[in-house]
């Protein structure tokens, strides 16, 4: 969709809830005249035309060309600007069965509505000013949130944690512009601007966005997850060790060597940080063409991942061959595991976890090592304001070049004027976190991200 040659009024309709059979699904329109236009196709005890916002009807959809029925339904009618896109809206809690589905969304098309867009429910809301830019895509972020942290932390920037700190911090710069202006207006010689300026605020503004920019590595680990691969030699335990991490039974156990070739993958929530999870082939030189390709495909997933977590058999004690390939590995992202502690004899290096996959024992330590591996250790999420959003780090980050510009000049003794055009690129670039500023390239960008019918 492209937004400048965008009609913001006309009717709009899109299955707000998944293809596929289910109990109910949702169907939303929005749009100028839009009540009154479905009023045809609705037939109930109720006509929707005359209907209130915030009410709900029982009825039929028909189709208006033929007059048949085409579903039982609920209807909710919003009345603007009471509405999640502040226009008229009527959502349709229909069953959830395919027929149906397509019978009312044909329906609606002969009525003179058109298709959504993805995202355009929302985009109609932020241009209606129902939410700001941080708002808008937090709703996206709720819906792909992994885990109840990623979601507690996107429901408060829906309700404006981001909004209110970048507001917070727009206010203070607007205020030392406004200082700077007035100097221009009505100093009679050229002022220097360390005499007439103080920089403390500018020092505070600093702080405050890097403070909010610091929150984005943390924010994107709980939004996005990591990835963790579990490698080794062959009859290591990784395969254990992946149920005991999965608290189920996924792998194939077993005493011979070369048990697992296809790699298996599952998602797992620590401490809040979702994580993928990796069982892969153990590593040994192999003539049987699929294992070695199973050993190929580990090799591209060690690759890709976040935390390699390395397992020796505790029974061998660490062979050359071990000390061969965790060489190969970066360090920061290696968590080195002395699996089968209940049966080793051996000396346990004091740079290993000690685990047992048959046991359990140590599954604590591991899990913490994974979370601290992740970057999410000691965080402490009450009341902050986080950023996973790349479009707000990247504005955060333009601001704060902005403001330490203008620090320079104002320690050079540059002419206020100078100062004045940095301030102005901070303030700037903070209008467009919320979207004060914004263009259609932007727009169109982060709402073809969204889902259909949000
Ligand atoms: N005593 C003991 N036995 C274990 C432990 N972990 C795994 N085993 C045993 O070691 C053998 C190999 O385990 P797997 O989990 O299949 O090993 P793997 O690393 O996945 O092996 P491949 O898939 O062949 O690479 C099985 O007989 C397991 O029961 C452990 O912590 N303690
Ligand atoms: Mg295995």
């Amino acid at each position: 969709m492209k937004y400048y040659e965008y009609d913001t009024d006309d009717m709009i309709a899109a299955l707000a809830t998944p293809w596929g059979e289910s109990a109910l699904a949702v169907i939303r329109t929005s749009g100028d005249g839009c009540i009154e236009a479905l009023s045809p196709c609705f037939r109930g005890k109720d006509n929707l035309s005359g209907s209130d916002g915030y009410s709900l009807h029982f009825g039929r959809i028909i189709d208006p060309g033929t007059g048949n029925t085409v579903d039982q339904v609920v209807a909710g009618v919003y009345r603007k600007p009471k509405s999640y896109t502040g226009q008229d809206m009527v959502e349709i809690f229909c069953h959830g069965s395919m027929p149906g589905i397509t019978g009312i969304l044909d329906a609606l098309r002969n009525t003179g509505f058109r298709d959504a867009a993805p995202g355009e429910f929302t985009l109609r809301a932020f241009l209606n000013g129902k939410m700001d830019l941080t708002g808008a895509e937090a709703v996206n972020e709720i819906i792909r949130a992994k885990s109840p942290q990623a979601m507690g932390l996107a429901l408060e920037r829906l309700s404006g944690s981001v909004f209110n700190s970048i507001n917070s911090i727009k206010a203070l710069v607007s205020g030392i512009l406004a200082e700077i202006e007035l100097q221009l207006d009505y100093a009679e010689d050229e002022a220097d601007p360390e005499a007439v300026l103080s920089t403390g605020k500018i020092e505070t503004a600093i702080s405050g966005l890097k403070e909010l920019a610091s929150t984005y590595r943390i924010g994107k680990v709980i939004q996005e997850g990591v990835r963790a691969v579990l490698t080794g030699r062959t009859n290591a335990g990784k395969s254990s060790l992946f149920n005991l991490l999965n608290r189920a039974e996924r792998a194939i156990v077993s005493e011979y060597h070369g048990t697992t070739r296809d790699y298996i993958e599952s998602l797992l929530v620590i401490s809040g940080i979702p994580v993928k999870l990796y069982d892969t082939a153990g590593i040994r030189v192999s003539d049987h063409p699929v294992e070695a390709e199973g050993i190929k495909k580990s090799g591209e997933i060690i690759e890709a991942s976040d935390i390699i977590i390395y397992l020796v058999d505790g029974c061998d004690g660490l062979t050359a061959e071990d000390r061969k390939r965790i060489d190969l590995f970066d360090r920061k992202k290696l968590i080195k595991v002395w699996n089968k502690s209940d049966i080793s004899t051996k000396e346990i290096p004091e740079d290993y976890i000690a685990v047992s996959s048959l046991t359990g024992s140590g599954l604590d330590d591991l899990e913490k090592e994974i979370v601290s591996r992740a970057g999410a250790e000691n965080i402490m999420l009450d009341d902050r304001a986080v950023i996973d959003s790349q479009r707000q780090k990247t504005l955060i980050d333009s601001a704060l070049l902005s403001l330490e510009n203008s620090l320079s000049a104002i320690r050079g003794s540059m002419p206020l004027d100078v100062v004045a055009v940095d301030i102005k690129e901070a303030l700037d670039s903070l209008g467009e976190i919320t979207g004060e500023i914004t263009t259609a390239d932007i727009l169109d960008l982060m709402f073809s991200r969204f889902c259909v019918g949000k």
